[in-house]
């Protein structure tokens, strides 16, 4: 008989949070409350799918290793990766954002710059290593995990690299944005051996994600 579960490794945070109406949509409704529950691994009501909740950089792990059959991550998730073994099938449009640079809007903080390399703090370092050296410009990159806007006002950094939305957490940092290095939003990611073998259930999902998360031409999403 064909094996008919999906197992989805889902990004939480702010991608799950846009995911689940989206889901809602097609018909998969987590059999709790995925924001009040602690459980990481939740069945959904209509039997044949449940949801693995995990970091983002996590996702294509489980999916390139079979642990999940889907992944549910952001685009910039998946250029920091160094994989790729997997089939990405799908834009959802959902958790947009941009990866920007961003400089001090007051450029004298970091007074005790002496030549040398642009030091870019930044926790997308392949992203960044790939648009700084397109630019021919040298580079000294500080990997950090998180809140890489004071990086500048601690004079680690002369420059970041991270996301925006709306530009206000820069901006309240005293940062100024400047470059779009690429656009980002939140992508399916499939399972090669799964897209064979769970292709009957597999093909209907993403054309249902699809038709779910289409933008009407005459306005509404
Ligand atoms: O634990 P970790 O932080 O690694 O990630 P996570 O798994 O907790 O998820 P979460 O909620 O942080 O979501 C991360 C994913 O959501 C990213 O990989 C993007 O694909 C997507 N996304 C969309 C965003 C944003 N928008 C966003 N605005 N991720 C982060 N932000 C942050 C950004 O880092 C910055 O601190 O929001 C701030 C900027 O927002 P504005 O509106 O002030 O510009
Ligand atoms: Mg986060």
């Amino acid at each position: 008989m064909k094996d008919t579960r999906l197992t989805i490794a889902v990004n939480k945070g702010r991608i799950l949070t846009e995911l689940l109406p989206l889901f809602e949509k097609i018909g998969i409704v987590p059999v709790e409350d995925i924001r009040t529950s602690r459980k990481l691994l939740i069945e959904s009501k209509c039997g044949n799918i449940r949801l693995v909740i995990m970091r983002g950089s996590d996702v294509p792990v489980y999916v390139e290793q079979g642990a999940a059959d889907l992944g549910i991550t952001g685009k910039d998730t998946l250029l920091e990766y160094a994989g790729s073994d997997y089939y990405e099938k799908l834009d959802l449009q959902i958790a947009r954002c941009r990866i920007m640079t961003a400089t001090p809007s007051k450029p004298d903080i970091n007074t005790k710059r002496m030549g040398g390399p642009l030091r870019v703090a930044t926790k997308y370092v392949r992203t960044a290593q790939k648009y700084y050296a397109e630019k021919g410009i040298q580079v000294k990159l500080i990997k950090l995990s998180g809140a890489m806007e004071i990086a500048p006002l601690m004079n680690l950094a002369d420059e970041i690299v991270d996301i925006v939305d709306t530009g206000n957490t820069m901006i309240a940092n005293g940062l100024i944005v400047r470059d779009t290095i690429c656009n980002v939003s939140s992508r399916v990611i499939v399972n090669r051996a799964s897209m064979k073998l769970k292709l009957h259930v597999i093909q209907p999902l993403l054309d249902q994600l699809r038709s779910a998360c289409s933008i009407d031409p005459n306005g509404s999403a």
